[in-house]
């Protein structure tokens, strides 16, 4: 893939020494010491990525009266969540530490506090991007179901899990009926079902009182992505993988900030996102910067000037048939990208060609008149793992900065370590995940 500099001027070109690809040793040294609350189980007392004996000691302390309890630096201290925290949540603690099968508590996507049995031994799915997660943490083998028909599964990534029961016919909900069906041939049946944040609300009732448990995951921001591997991974008893999830992603961030950190305010792009599917008969929804699709954007160093406000208040934005109000300047940007989703492996030039004709130059959408366009336009698969979308994103945004085959790099590394199921031969190099305009000029109609 070429990429074309994107307003920006020459800026020294920072040796792509790929720190990321050194993540996940097994060294004890190298443990991230991240204390953001990552692993969101309560009885994490020290709010790192581990649940160990250092969170005994400190709730220990804490139960002793020997250090005070900050409810907001430490708030999975309370490990059995009664609102104190005391020698109830020592022995609580010990417990978890033994990794018992017991009831606990943890936070989930939408930041609810909800008890669950642990572990989770076998689990179903709704949603593409909790299936991405699923892939990623290794734990196929526990996925009993999955929602959708094989028809909406990306047939390279998800050759897997396509093969399982359907428990619905929609990608987005659960058919109680399937659901039943499918969870009455495993024995011992279906602990949860991972599904997105805000997922599946208005089947909540219905799942109740079926007896479902719902496990709702945010894996739509990089920092929801982390949370869902920590907090997701412990449940399913796959620690280790998720810490090295966590390591993958916490070194590739250090490293894109690094190579960002050369490049000053005044040289830094202005973005628009837009987020569509291949399906799209509009010209895509204009999002705003709090959402979570731009999330990723903004991370790689970019300015996003678009706000709510500007949107109706609203988080986006449709540009329907004959639209124009996305042509006046407040929206004009150095690159515009479309996040859509559809896309999957081995989509081809031609496939990203007809999308590009149908929306970006179809002229009722006006996106020709766009500042940006054509080169600072881009198309980029949606369902692929956050870090792989940002390395990606980099190399478009700042070519000089990240140099040609920073995408690719990133996302060999991560296939090669978290997607097993692509193989070994899997080049992906030979993947257009971002497409940008010299990827498919020579194929539009003219
Ligand atoms: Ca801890
Ligand atoms: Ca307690």
């Amino acid at each position: 893939m070429k990429f074309i500099a994107v307003g920006l001027v020459a800026i020294l070109i920072v040796a792509g020494s790929a720190v990321f690809l050194l993540a996940g040793d097994d060294d004890e040294n190298q443990l991230p010491k991240n204390e953001d609350g990552r692993l969101m189980i309560f009885g994490n007392a020290t709010n790192d990525d581990y649940l160990d004996e250092d969170d005994l000691e400190l709730i220990e302390s804490i139960a002793k009266g020997s250090v005070q309890w900050d409810k907001t630096k430490n708030p999975y201290a309370d490990a059995n969540h009664d609102g104190d925290v005391n020698f109830a949540d020592v022995e609580f603690v010990k417990r978890l530490i033994a990794r018992e099968s017991m009831d606990i508590w943890y936070v989930d996507g939408d930041n609810k506090v909800q008890q669950i049995h642990y572990p989770l031994k076998t689990i179903a799915i709704v949603g593409t991007q909790q299936m991405i997660a699923a892939q990623a943490m290794g734990i196929l083998d526990k996925v009993a179901g999955v929602s959708g028909t094989p028809l909406v599964f990306d047939n390279v990534l998800h050759k897997t899990l396509s093969t399982r029961p359907s428990i619905s016919n929609s990608p987005t909900k659960i058919d109680i009926t399937m659901y039943s069906n499918v969870a009455q041939t495993v024995p011992g049946g279906i602990d949860a079902v991972l599904c997105a944040a805000s997922g599946l609300t208005s089947q909540q009732e219905a799942c109740d009182q079926a007896g479902i448990t719902l496990v709702r995951m945010d894996s739509s921001t990089l920092k929801g992505e982390i949370r869902t591997f920590l907090t997701f991974g412990y449940l399913m008893q796959n620690e280790k993988r998720s810490h090295d999830l966590a390591q993958f992603i916490d070194a590739f961030n250090a490293d894109m900030n690094k190579k960002l950190d050369t490049i000053p305010d005044d040289k830094r792009i202005t973005s628009l996102v837009l987020s569509s599917n291949t399906k799209s008969f509009m010209g895509g929804l204009v999002c705003s910067n709090t959402r979570a699709f731009s999330e990723r954007v903004n991370l790689v160093g970019t300015h996003n000037n678009i706000t709510n406000a500007d949107l109706g208040n609203d988080e986006k934005k449709m540009i329907a048939e004959g639209d124009v109000w996305h042509l006046s300047a407040k929206y004009q940007s150095d690159v515009v990208v479309d996040m859509v989703t559809g896309f999957g492996y081995n989509t081809t030039a031609e496939d990203f060609a007809k999308f590009w004709e149908r929306i970006f130059e179809a002229p009722e959408f006006s996106m020709t008149k766009m500042s940006a366009y054509p080169n600072g336009f881009a198309v980029i698969s949606r369902d692929i793992p956050g870090p792989v979308m940002m390395g990606y994103y980099a190399e478009f945004f700042y070519p000089e900065v990240f140099g040609e085959g920073y995408g690719d790099k990133v996302h060999q590394a991560w296939c090669d370590r978290f997607f097993e199921d692509l193989g070994p031969d899997f080049d992906a190099s030979k993947q257009i995940i971002l497409c940008t305009y010299d990827d498919v000029k020579d194929l539009l109609k003219k």
